[in-house]
């Protein structure tokens, strides 16, 4: 029986390495060469399928190299039932806590100021903030969302976290459910998104979460396009409500050239990198997941389809 890699192709080399190097004998087919259908037991894809997953008869469970399924999810080339995987790795997991901190330490010091005043060659001061003086507002406490927190915590900020269940996090105030949701942000300077998109979270970064955030408050946006009603960031923007947003993620991948965005001074674009996996980094997870698969035991990190995420 045979693992079907139907993810990125310039990647498929290192995802085979390292597959190979914890199962030696692992049969390994690429994309789109997947004959005979009855041979695949298991599929490794992206954030979307190549094509349609529902012609393999034998087909036990997909791998997603994502962490977020949210397209595989509404994805007709995938068979509703079969079980799906999400990805959880400490590469993803540390270059996206690197990406927060980084630009909550770019407000904090106040980076975009400093930049601007460098190019009129003017000898600005600093506002001296403490980061125990700042709020930050993480939406989505979980792998990513409660590693993020976290550090933060740890850098001196006051954190708050925003998870459907409550999330216990050492030094962090947590909310969930949709009552905690305005207390989490109220007063926040900073707002980090990382939420799943679901039904309960779409355009969940709104014009009510934008004004009950401090005014001039930072947005640091990672999750997915489609939370974010990007008409309300601009009117958001535009009355100061909120000073300056850092958006990773957008409803249109790669973001179209002539996106008002790329060209609004208040807002830094970074094209879907704020967290960055190695190929093969998740290698041991995906091994396992197709060992229980056959085994036909529940997977790491299995998404729970219901819930979507
Ligand atoms: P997890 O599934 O571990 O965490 C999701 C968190 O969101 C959980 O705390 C969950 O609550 C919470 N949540 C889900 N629905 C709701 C809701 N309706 N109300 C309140 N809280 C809710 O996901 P990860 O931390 O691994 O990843 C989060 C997202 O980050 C991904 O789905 C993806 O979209 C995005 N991402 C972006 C990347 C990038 O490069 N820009 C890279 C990787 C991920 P509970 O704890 O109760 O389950
Ligand atoms: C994602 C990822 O879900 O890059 O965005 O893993």
């Amino acid at each position: 029986m045979t693992i079907l890699y139907a993810d990125e192709p310039a990647d498929a080399e290192g995802w085979a390495k390292a597959i190979r190097a914890l199962d030696p004998g692992a049969e390994i087919r690429f994309w789109p060469d997947s004959e005979p259908a009855a041979d695949i037991d298991f599929v490794i894809v992206g954030g979307r399928a190549p094509g349609d997953l529902r012609v393999f008869p034998n087909l036990k469970a997909i791998q997603s190299t994502w962490a977020g399924v949210n397209h595989l999810l509404t994805d007709a080339n995938l068979p509703p039932s079969t079980p799906l995987a999400r990805m959880v790795d400490q590469g993803l997991t540390v270059s996206m806590t690197e990406y927060i901190v980084f630009h909550a330490l770019d407000t904090l010091r106040e980076g975009p100021r400093l930049r601007a005043a460098q190019q009129r060659a003017s000898w600005v001061n600093l506002d001296r903030r403490a980061p125990e003086s700042m709020v930050v507002a993480v939406l989505g406490l979980g792998v990513l969302g409660q590693d993020a927190a976290a550090r933060l915590v740890g850098l001196g900020f006051r954190v708050r976290g925003w998870s459907r269940s409550r999330r216990a996090v050492a030094g962090v105030e947590t909310f969930s459910g949709a009552d905690g949701l305005r207390a989490c942000v109220a007063g926040a300077d900073i707002a980090v998104c990382l939420l799943p998109l679901t039904d309960d979270t779409r355009g969940i970064l709104n014009a009510e979460i934008f004004s009950a955030l401090n005014p001039g408050a930072v947005l640091i946006h990672v999750a997915r396009g489609a939370h974010l009603v990007e008409a309300d960031l601009i009117d958001a923007l535009d009355s100061g409500r909120i000073g300056r947003a850092v958006i990773d993620v957008f409803a249109t991948e790669p973001l179209p050239q002539d996106h008002p965005f790329w060209r609004d001074p208040r807002i830094t674009v970074t094209p879907h990198v704020a967290a960055i996996s190695r190929p093969g980094m998740g290698a041991t997870d995906i091994v396992e997941n197709r060992r229980r698969a056959l085994a036909g035991a529940p997977l790491i990190n299995q998404v729970d389809r219901s819930r979507g995420y």
